[in-house]
């Protein structure tokens, strides 16, 4: 089967509370209206848009553990992996937009959850790999791994509204691409962790695993990261191994910089998703080309 006859779900995931910065809850919808459904489309996928999580906002969710709205995290959270779910199991690769990276926690849970053996690559800035307890801020945007990796339960507090969230995956099964921003707690888990094998494999892409100077408008870009040539690289090579089966694009911030700096985000955004479902950047050449001479 040709890598582009498969199925794939787009999931918007408008979710903004695993930060403090305002507009990230904006990426789908900036992704959309910049043709991310429509390039896949384009490549000749059968694609089925999904449209948004409905997200929820349960009255006097009281903080836990430092982190802020546990129930309604977790509910949007839950959400977003019985979708994810649902569309893998459906046979079809699901490219989550987010949204901010909190959406690691459905989008992995849900995944493994079909796929058990599924490897993930956290292409980030950051390891994402904070317990609450070790959070210097307080931000579960940089906590998702916490609850999914089997190793770091022994720190994990009962978080109310996460009950249903599995600690599904092996250390030994995430690749870091990009980390340049490691929390001390964090540092004590890197180290653990290789190459997994690759058989379905969810990379989760952060924004801010670019240079900053190319993804400007995210909430914490970090200078020293990844050209664009060499995300496209990462995930170019991941989609030719024929085993994607889920995409997560976050932290894209429409609200944040100049219209010259959210265009400058949204394009490198677009390049990624492109290159992850095998846009060519160099078009083959036809047949019957030959090249004109001069009489
Ligand atoms: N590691 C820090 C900072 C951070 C994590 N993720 C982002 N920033 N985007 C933290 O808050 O956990
Ligand atoms: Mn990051
Ligand atoms: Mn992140």
């Amino acid at each position: 089967m040709s890598l582009y006859e498969k199925s794939i779900g787009v999931v918007g995931i408008p979710f903004d509370k695993g930060q403090p910065c305002k507009g990230v809850n904006l990426g789908p919808e900036v992704l959309r209206r910049a043709g991310a459904v429509k390039i896949i489309e384009q490549l000749g996928y059968d694609v089925k848009d999904y449209g948004d999580i409905r997200l929820e906002d349960i009255p006097n969710d009281t903080s836990a553990y430092g982190v802020k709205l546990p129930r309604t995290i977790g509910a949007d959270m839950r959400r977003l992996s019985e979708t994810v779910s649902q569309v893998v199991g459906n046979g079809a690769i699901c490219l989550n937009l987010g949204g901010d990276h909190t959406l690691g926690i459905g989008s992995i849970n849900g995944h493994l959850q079909v796929k058990p053996n599924a490897a993930v690559i956290w292409i980030d800035a950051h390891a994402d790999l904070n317990p609450p307890l070790s959070s210097p801020s307080g931000n579960i945007h940089g906590m998702p791994l916490s609850f999914l990796v089997r190793e770091v339960q022994n720190y994990m507090p009962k978080l109310p509204g996460f009950d249903w969230v599995k600690p599904r995956l092996a250390a030994q099964d995430i690749a870091f691409i990009g980390i340049r921003d490691v929390d001390k707690a964090e540092k004590m888990g890197i180290h653990q962790v290789v190459e997994g094998a690759l058989n379905a494999v969810n990379p989760s892409f952060d924004i801010d695993a670019l240079d900053s100077s190319i993804c400007p408008s995210t909430g914490t870009p970090v200078s020293g990261g990844l050209t664009l040539r060499e995300g496209m690289y990462i995930v170019e090579k991941i989609f030719r191994t024929g085993n994607l089966s889920v995409f997560d694009i976050a932290e894209v911030n429409p609200k944040l910089g100049t219209p010259e700096d959210v265009a400058i985000t949204v394009n490198s955004a677009m390049s990624l998703i492109g290159a992850a479902f095998g846009k060519r950047t160099v078009d083959f050449i036809r047949d019957d080309y030959s090249i004109p001479k001069p009489n």
